[in-house]
Order: C-alpha cells, then sequence, then structure tokens
C-alpha cells in the first residue's frame, strides 16, 4: 500500500515539482531530497497504526518512532530507507524502497533503540520496492526471494518471478570505479584482475554496471547473477563504508542470500555483523557466490604481509 503511494509519488514528481533538493540535510548529512521527505512521510502514516508493529527505524530519522501500538506490544520492528538511490529521481532513473523487519525482544514496552540493535540473521522478513519503468516489490521471509509486479490498473501485486536465483558465476560487476584511487588493495586487485579481460588473470571479459542506486544493482544481480560492491575506503566518509547495515545491508543480504548468493564485507558475512548503533554504515560485498569468496579469499590473502607486497608489485605491473 505504502510502496503503491510512494511509486505515484515518484511517477508524478516532475509535475507536482517535487525533484530536487529539500535544502535540508538528514541525520547522516546526507543532502534531503523533497522525495525522500514524501516517501519518509507516507511509510509512516501508513505504518504507524499498524497492530504488528511496536515502533520504526528510518535513515531520515535520527530516532526511533513508536507505532500507536507502543502501549499494546506490537511484535515487530520496522526498518526502512524509504527512497535509496535518490538522486536518480531527478533524472526519471530508478529509484526504490529497502526494508527489513524484525521480532521486538521479549515485544518490550515501549521498545527502545536497544532492541533494533540485532543482527541480520535475526531479520523475520525483508524486501524493497523498485520504482523503475515497472513498480515491483521483491521479498523473502526466509524461504526464497521472490518478485511481485505491480498492475496498475487493479493496484495489485502479481507474483511475476518466483524463487529468484542468483547464478553462481558471473561476468559482470558493479562499483564506483571514480573512487579507485582510495580502495584498499583487495577490491583494487579484483577489479584490476576483471578489467584486465582474456589477457588478465581471469581469462575472461567482464561488464562493468552501476546505476548509481543500491536497489536497482541488486535487482539486476536477483534477476541475471552480477557482483555489487560498496567497500569501506580511505574516505573519512566512507572509512566504515557507505551503505547503512540496519536497512541497507541487512535487507539486502538476505535477499541475495535466499536467491542462493553470498554478502560479506570481506572479512566476515554482512548478517552476522552485531550492530552497535542504529545508522551503522558496512561495506558490502554482495552477488554471485563465486565472485563473492573470490573477494573473501583477497581479503585474507591481504592480511599477511608477503601477499601485502605480491599486491603492490602487481598494481605496479598494472598501472605501468
Ligand atoms: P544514495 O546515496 O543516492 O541514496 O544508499 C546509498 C546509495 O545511494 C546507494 O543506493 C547507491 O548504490 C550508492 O549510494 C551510490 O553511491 P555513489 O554516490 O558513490 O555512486
Amino acid at each position: 500500500m505504502c510502496c503503491r503511494t510512494i511509486a505515484a509519488a515518484v511517477d508524478r514528481s516532475a509535475l507536482a515539482g517535487t525533484t530536487g533538493s529539500a535544502g535540508v540535510d538528514n541525520v547522516q548529512g546526507e543532502e534531503q531530497k523533497k522525495l525522500d521527505i514524501i516517501a519518509n512521510d507516507i511509510l509512516l502514516e501508513g505504518t504507524r497504526e499498524h497492530a504488528a508493529l511496536a515502533a520504526l527505524a528510518s535513515e531520515e530519522m535520527a530516532r526511533i518512532s513508536r507505532t500507536s501500538q507502543e502501549r499494546t506490544a506490537g511484535q515487530y520492528l520496522l526498518l526502512f530507507d524509504p527512497l535509496d538511490g535518490s538522486s536518480n529521481v531527478d533524472i526519471n532513473a530508478p529509484v526504490g524502497t529497502i526494508f527489513s523487519i524484525l521480532r521486538c525482544p521479549g515485544a518490550r514496552v515501549p521498545a527502545t533503540e536497544a532492541d533494533f540493535l540485532q543482527p541480520g540473521s535475526e531479520q523475520v522478513c525483508a524486501g524493497y520496492a523498485i520504482y523503475g519503468p515497472a513498480t515491483m516489490l521483491v521479498l523473502t521471509t526466509g524461504e526464497g526471494t521472490h518478485g511481485f509486479t505491480l498492475e496498475r490498473g487493479s493496484g495489485e501485486f502479481i507474483l511475476t518471478h518466483p524463487r529468484m536465483s542468483i547464478p553462481c558465476q558471473t561476468r559482470e560487476f558493479a562499483i564506483n570505479t571514480a573512487n579507485t584511487r582510495h580502495w584498499e588493495s583487495p577490491v583494487k586487485r579484483y577489479v584490476q584482475e576483471c578489467m584486465a579481460g582474456t589477457h588478465g588473470p581471469r581469462q575472461q571479459d567482464f561488464n562493468m554496471r552501476w546505476v548509481a542506486a543500491m536497489v536497482a544493482d541488486v535487482h539486476r544481480i536477483l534477476l541475471r547473477g552480477g557482483v555489487f560492491l560498496y567497500p569501506q575506503d580511505g574516505r573519512e566518509v566512507s572509512r566504515f563504508g557507505k551503505l547503512r547495515l540496519l536497512y541497507e545491508a541487512n535487507p539486502m543480504s538476505m535477499l541475495v542470500e535466499q536467491a542462493g548468493g553470498k554478502s560479506s564485507t570481506g572479512h566476515e558475512r554482512v548478517m552476522d555483523i552485531q550492530p552497535h548503533t542504529l545508522h551503522q554504515r558496512t561495506p558490502v560485498m554482495l552477488g554471485s557466490r563465486d565472485e563473492v569468496e573470490r573477494l573473501e579469499n583477497y581479503h585474507q590473502h591481504a592480511r599477511r604481509p608477503l601477499p601485502d607486497l605480491v599486491d603492490a608489485l602487481r598494481n605496479l605491473w598494472t598501472e605501468y
């Protein structure tokens, strides 16, 4: 219901004058778009009265918001990124809503922020809506990942992509290569080897895609495979990665794992991370299993000093 309303708001944005910046920053110090705020309000409005929910958390809100059920102890906690990739709105490119549902531990009354700090493996449901040429809802409750397409006439989501499955192997990767100089050596090595194509160690040509909306990049991977990387890097802002653990990385990781893929920070499974703060960031590498395992391998390898030297020599060799 909320996703249908957000889809309509995105659809009308150029006509309604709701593209562009709202002129304020969110809790993470990032510029808020008008539609970030609109989508957040739609979700708050549409879920606040839900009997099953104890509290909500959003990328756009510094603190959690308790629902009207706080006294009757709703059983679940809802987390969301109301409009992922929102800079795409201004150019009529895909954006989405990402969400995650957790059990409220012991159905405490009222729920607290600490109740939200659960590892991704505790999620009972995860999903996203993508607002592209068609609006789709992609969901998992732990029994596979399934895609539903909005039929605009009836307003119903019809199951069109049952049991989505990510092939183990791929020749497509997604990363913002403008950040190459900031990456750590295992990520540099991985991307350089992909770019070296048939003459490099991978002995095959790779393709690169970057929509700059995680929801769209992950959607492509669920449909045809690939690997998506937003690693930590040398910049202060992404020292611990860019993506938010609780309402971006965890739900996407559950969807990917339920489709047979893998999701890692390079060092550990994303869904095993014990969160410490609501808006915590994490590095993410997810998608086709063989590629994510290769990345983990490179990270493990890079921890030892000698392979680090080998990497440095390899980088020099590739650069000159
Ligand atoms: P955005 O900031 O536009 O919301 O959530 C963060 C995110 O988008 C992802 O959806 C996207 O993959 C990434 O950031 C884009 O990052 P770059 O600006 O580095 O391209």
